[in-house]
This record gives structure tokens, C-alpha cells and sequence, in this order.
């Protein structure tokens, strides 16, 4: 079901070669990138008239509009099944509680008297969210987004979803209702790379975004690379992966039945098992079995996400080769089940979001710690975060000098803009004083 990699003994390289020992999807979005060209440039020149004709080719349901009308927002939230609504409202609330702490507050340095740089933190003005509405239909997803960017102080929140056959061309009615329940008004039925054109260029119902973010496919996430300098993207997000770092403390029900739990979500999931332990990897190996043949979306999903090769089970000779192979393989989420797991996961450089011990699972995080579920994927960890308030603010930094203080600095300034070959720079400074720069203390 799973295969091994034995990086015991000399077999675990020093240095970046460890990367390429570790198991990952494949997921080329440049391949990806001149497919959705022709769909981003009809909603260029075509608006609102190219998404309902691509709804009708993708989605097989012809469109009389692409907003979604407010009513059918207040009959989603209506129609919602109390028990969801009472788990999405748990959600949110502890979704809030995290990401209001994560607001950041203006800061003035006073670097010398009468000259100051302050940052100021301004949010992004109007950002669209995409939810997905093929494989996945991710209520969750829609307020791991809609939260932080709510938090951030965002004016102005649009979202898109893929307009369901089924459902009369509306976005899926669970999406629908966790937009109500957020406050969020502004919904359109669109789908992919086309949701992420009209935001970023708008159209006749929708006016262009500054910012795109939420999860997707890879036609998604190529759109998002499409438009990257013309919008704010979160990130390319790829498929799910979870790593988990285990010793013989492990309980291998947790552990086989976490990594099923990621490898659900799509047939490139990935999931990997870092352990020290040959009878703890037997077990999880064994224990596979009987748990996959318990749930659903085994042949189309879970067992080739097992089976790729994407997902393994690693060896190692203890915990802390454990750490540099999961430091090097930089994980969306990593669970740590060991012996004295705070203590390791304290130790882990490169994750999106770490879970400790048996009783913080991956699914914990997905819908209700409070923490955020878009997390950096494909090894991106190593240099991104995952969505927080700070992925829709802008720092601006606020500079105000007085003649005194612009003096104190003054040749310094000229003197760095020749050696640059830039004179004109210092001239700017010499043009206040005179042309007789006044010597820098
Ligand atoms: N594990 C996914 C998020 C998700 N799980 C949504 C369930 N629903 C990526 O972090
Ligand atoms: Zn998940």
C-alpha cells in the first residue's frame, strides 16, 4: 500500500541531496499555465459573458447571471442543517480568537531625535477569495479565508465557487451558508482559472480585486501564477501533504488513520511517515489495511495517494535524523508523535503548521483548532507562512525628518549616492542646504 525509504546508516545524505531522496507529487503548473491563457483572456475581452459560457462547457449549466443573488444567500443559511451550522459557527469563533491576535499595530522608531520611520499597516482593499466546487466542496476553506482577511480590516470581500448543476447553477448551498453565516454578501458562481480572471481583471458584474487567494487545482493555481504582478496571490497552492514524525510511543492507529486522513482529499495527497521505529512503520503499515477498506474515496483518491509516489514511509536511525529529514522535506502539516513531543516540535525549522502529540490531529486544524488550514505546500514551507491577517495587510513605512535631523545624515546620503553613480540623488540632499552638504556626525 505504502512504499519504504530506508535512510538509516549512511544512507541519509549531509546537506540539500536529502531533498531529493524524499518523496513528492508532481504538480507542473508551468505546464498548466498556457492552457489557462485562452480562458484568463476571454474574460479579459468577453466579462460576465465568457464565465457563463464556460460555466455552461465546465460545469454543464447555463447561467442567466453570475452574482449570486441575496436571497439565495439567506435560503442557504435557512436550509443549512442545524448541526453544521452549530460546527461552522465553532469554527469561526475559534478561527477569530486566533487571527484577531495576529493584527498588527502601527510603530514608530524614533532612529534620531526629530527623525522617525513609522510603519503603518493598511489593509488590502478589496480581495476575492476562491472556494472550490469540483472534488471539494470546502465550507471550511471558505472561513480559513474569509476570517483572517475580515481580521485584516479588508472593506471589501467577493467570493467564488463553481456554479453546481445540480443546485441551479448556484454555488454548492454548503458554501453558500457559511458565506451568510461570515457576513460575507458578495458571491458568484464561477469556477477555476475563469474566478480567477474575473477577479483579476473584473467584469461587468464584478468589480477587479487587488488580491486573490483560497485553494484549488492546479488550473487554479496556474491562473494565480498567470496573474502574479498584476494581483496579490496567497499562494500556488498543491495538493495536500501530511508528515508525520513518530517514535515507538506512537499509537499506529493515530498515525495510519491521519495519514488516510489527507491522502482523502486527492489522489496526489501526500502522506509520509518519519520514524525511527521498524515495528512502529509495521504496524501503521498493517494497521492501513483495515482502515482504508473502512472509508470512502478508496480507488479514486486514497489509494493512489498512498500508493504514489508522493507518500512513503521513512526510516531513520532516531529522532533527531527524524528532524533533518523533516526540516528538508519542509511539510504542509506535521504531526510530531514521539516521546517529549513539545520539546521536538520545537526543534522543527521548515512547516506550515505543526501539530503536537496524540491529541492534536491534522483534521483538528482542517475545521475547528482555531489555527489556519491554507498552508504553504510542495516544500514552499521552507520560505512561506500559511494565510494569516498578515497576508492582507501592506506595511507602508511613514518617513518624517526634521531640517536638523536630515542634516545630522546628510553626507552620508551623498556620499553613498557617488559611489553609486547616481549624483543626481545627492543633489536632492545638497539642493536643501545650499550645496554645501554639512559634515555628518
Ligand atoms: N487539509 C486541507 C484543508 C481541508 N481539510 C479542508 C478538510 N477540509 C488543506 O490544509
Ligand atoms: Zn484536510
Amino acid at each position: 500500500m505504502i512504499s519504504r525509504i530506508d535512510l538509516r546508516g549512511d544512507a541519509l545524505p549531509e546537506g540539500p541531496a536529502l531533498r531529493d531522496l524524499l518523496p513528492r507529487a508532481d504538480f507542473d503548473v508551468s505546464a498548466a499555465l498556457e492552457k489557462v491563457r485562452p480562458l484568463c483572456e476571454a474574460v479579459h475581452h468577453r466579462g460576465d459573458a465568457a464565465l457563463i459560457d464556460f460555466a455552461e462547457k465546465f460545469d454543464g449549466v447555463r447561467l442567466d447571471r453570475v452574482r449570486v443573488p441575496a436571497e439565495a444567500l439567506t435560503r442557504a443559511l435557512e436550509e443549512l442543517d442545524p448541526a453544521v451550522r452549530a460546527a461552522l459557527e465553532e469554527s469561526i469563533r475559534r478561527a477569530r480568537l486566533v487571527h484577531r491576535e495576529q493584527r498588527r499595530t502601527t510603530h514608530t522608531t524614533q532612529v534620531v531625535p526629530g527623525g522617525s520611520v513609522t510603519e503603518k499597516w493598511v489593509p488590502v482593499e478589496r480581495v476575492g477569495l476562491y472556494a472550490p466546487g469540483g472534488r471539494s466542496v470546502y465550507p471550511s476553506s471558505v472561513i480559513m479565508n474569509v476570517v483572517p482577511a475580515q481580521e485584516a480590516g479588508v472593506e471589501s470581500i467577493a467570493l467564488a465557487s463553481p456554479a453546481q448543476a445540480e443546485f441551479d447553477g448556484l454555488p454548492h448551498p454548503t458554501i453558500l451558508a457559511a458565506c451568510a453565516l461570515l457576513g460575507v454578501d458578495e458571491v458568484y458562481a464561477a469556477g477555476g482559472a475563469t474566478a480567477v480572471a474575473m477577479f483579476a481583471y473584473g467584469t461587468e458584474s464584478c468589480p477587479p480585486a487587488n488580491m486573490v487567494t483560497g485553494p484549488g487545482n492546479i488550473w487554479v493555481a496556474a491562473a494565480k501564477r498567470y496573474f502574479t504582478g498584476k494581483i496579490g496571490i496567497d499562494a500556488e497552492a498543491g495538493p495536500t501533504e501530511i508528515a508525520v514524525l513518530a517514535d515507538d510511543t506512537a499509537d499506529p492507529v493515530h498515525v495510519a488513520s491521519d495519514l488516510i486522513s489527507q491522502a482523502e482529499h486527492d489522489p496526489l495527497a501526500a502522506a509520509v511517515l518519519v520514524t525511527d521505529s521498524v515495528a512502529l512503520a509495521d504496524a501503521v503499515e498493517k494497521e492501513l489495511e483495515p482502515q482504508v477498506a473502512a472509508t470512502r474515496h478508496v480507488e479514486d483518491r486514497i489509494v493512489p495517494a498512498l500508493q504514489g509516489r508522493q507518500s512513503a514511509i521513512v526510516l531513520v536511525d532516531g529522532v533527531d535524523e527524524g528532524l533533518r529529514v523533516v526540516d528538508a522535506y519542509g511539510a504542509e502539516h506535521l504531526e510530531i508523535q514521539t516521546a517529549d513531543a513539545a520539546a521536538v516540535a520545537d526543534r522543527v525549522k521548515n512547516a506550515g503548521a505543526i501539530f503536537i502529540g496524540p491529541w492534536a490531529p491534522v483534521s483538528l486544524g482542517d475545521y475547528a483548532a482555531g489555527s489556519n488550514h491554507v498552508l504553504p505546500t510542495g516544500g514552499c514551507a521552507c520560505h512561506s507562512s500559511g494565510l494569516s491577517v498578515q497576508s492582507f495587510l501592506r506595511g507602508i513605512h511613514i518617513v518624517d525628518y526634521t531640517k536638523d535631523a536630515l542634516a545630522e545624515v546628510a553626507q552620508h546620503v551623498v556620499t553613498l549616492a557617488e559611489a553609486e553613480d547616481l549624483p543626481a540623488h545627492g543633489a536632492a540632499i545638497k539642493a536643501r542646504f545650499g550645496w554645501k552638504v554639512p559634515a555628518s556626525k
